[in-house]
């Protein structure tokens, strides 16, 4: 496998679609919008660039399998799997906001070797293939190296449809309120963890996350220099559900926090 080879091809993919969807946010006007479940909204604009996408990654690696938020194909592979989500940030598609992103990432097994997030609003490509480092257009990128949360700005996701952390979370966001420079929450998680790999933020954490809001990210953080692991410290959180991912100086002590606080009663 070309990693390289197959992330620029990527890109390619992902620039079609993206095309698409510029089209489209251009004209919202008449967007057919479903409920998928409690605030969790589809569109066709959605499900027509998913298409997109998995009819061009299935000739850049036609082996790969699919895990797509649309459920656009079912096809699994043995080896390989794409896993994407054609708009990361629906709401704030709909409601004419930035960001809202492309994300797509190839898995070998369970581990990330490409990754590419497209955000809409700063029309800004972060890509990263395995061993290959962070790029976002053209140029090399690396996460931060500020040292401790106090002196950094961390970014997190809402819980949306799932309230059972939602104590803990409260606590969490009272904690970092009081003990880093801000605390950030912009709707799409593909963009928060592409904002840590260049190094705007010095963490990012949310529970609730489905493998497509976070596959490409989980690279570009590692390519990046950083760090990533679910709230227990698991380094491939891919189907985890829930994610860190911070600096390399700061990781230590965001988990040390994270754990106390989420993962407490
Ligand atoms: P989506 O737009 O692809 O569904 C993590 O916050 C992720 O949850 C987001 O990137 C977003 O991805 C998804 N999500 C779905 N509904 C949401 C909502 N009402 N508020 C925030 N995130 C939502
Ligand atoms: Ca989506």
């Amino acid at each position: 496998m070309q990693y390289q080879e197959i992330c620029e091809n990527t890109i390619e993919v992902v620039r079609e679609a993206a095309s698409y969807i510029r089209g489209k946010h251009e004209d919202r006007s008449n967007l057919n919008i479903e409920v998928k479940g409690q605030h969790n909204f589809v569109t066709e604009v959605d499900k027509e660039a998913e298409r997109i996408l998995v009819e061009g990654l299935s000739k850049v690696v036609p082996e790969a399998g699919f895990i797509a938020e649309e459920g656009t194909s079912t096809k699994k592979g043995d080896v390989y799997n794409w896993v994407i989500d054609p708009v990361d940030g629906t709401t704030n598609f709909i409601h004419g906001v930035y960001p809202f992103a492309i994300s797509v990432g190839l898995i070998e097994h369970n581990e990330v070797i490409a990754g590419v997030v497209y955000e809409f609003g700063l029309d800004e490509y972060f890509y990263a293939w395995k061993d290959g480092g962070a790029w976002l257009n053209g140029n090399p990128i690396k996460v931060s190296t500020v040292t401790g949360l106090e002196n950094g700005l961390i970014a997190t996701g809402f819980p949306y449809t799932n309230f059972t952390y939602l104590s803990q979370y409260m606590e969490s966001v009272e904690y970092f309120m009081k003990n880093s420079h801000g605390l950030r929450r912009l709707g799409s998680a593909a963009t928060d963890i592409a904002y840590v790999a260049c190094g705007r933020y010095e963490g990012f954490y949310e529970y609730g996350l489905n493998p497509w809001d976070i596959a490409a990210g989980i690279l570009l953080v590692k390519e990046a220099g950083g760090r990533v692991s679910d709230f227990e410290g698991d380094n491939s959180p891919l189907f985890s559900e829930n994610l860190i991912c911070s600096n390399g100086n700061s990781y230590d002590e965001f988990l040390k926090v994270i754990r106390k606080i989420m993962l407490s009663k």
